[in-house]
């Protein structure tokens, strides 16, 4: 059984996520999804994420091509991970080429970076959505 994982935030889930998940459950049998906690968004990568962790488990725990989700908490866990997870193949979006080589160098696991869908973002759905509550916010007041 060929195993995937990769790592992320996934927070607000959209469809690019769903673009990469899909993917790399295509390159395997039994896909892993290490999703970073709270306190590691926070600490590690300056993120206040809309959802909670627990929720943003549920959300991946729902889609069909994920098989385990377990907890991202720092960024040194990944060589661990390859090994007590048994993973045949590391996965990320193309925005982070070249950043895991080592995962190759120093585990049996392959890395393979997958083309990031270029339109979608977390970050531009809390900008949308903030431009459009001001034009609403400014046509109520205009009328
Ligand atoms: N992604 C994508 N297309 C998008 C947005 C995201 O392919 N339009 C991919 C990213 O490249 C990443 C995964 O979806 O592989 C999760 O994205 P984020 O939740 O933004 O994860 P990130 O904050 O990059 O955290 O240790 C690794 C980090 O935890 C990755």
């Amino acid at each position: 059984m060929k195993r995937i994982i990769t790592y992320g935030t996934f927070d607000m889930l959209h469809y690019g996520h769903i673009n990469l998940l899909k993917r790399a459950k295509e390159m395997g049998d039994y896909l892993i999804v290490a999703l970073s906690t709270d306190e590691f968004n926070w600490n590690s990568k300056q993120k206040k994420t809309y959802f909670s962790f627990e929720k943003r488990k549920q959300l991946l725990e729902a889609i069909r091509y994920v098989d385990l989700v377990i907890p991202e908490k720092d960024w040194n866990q990944k060589v661990t991970d390859m090994s007590l997870y048994q993973v045949d193949t590391f996965v990320m979006g193309d925005d982070w080429a070249g950043q895991f080589d080592f995962i190759q160098q120093e585990t049996d696991a392959e890395v393979v970076y997958l083309k990031r869908t270029p339109e979608i973002s977390t970050t531009q759905i809390k900008k949308d959505l903030n431009a459009k509550n001001l034009t609403t916010e400014h046509t109520s007041i205009v009328k």
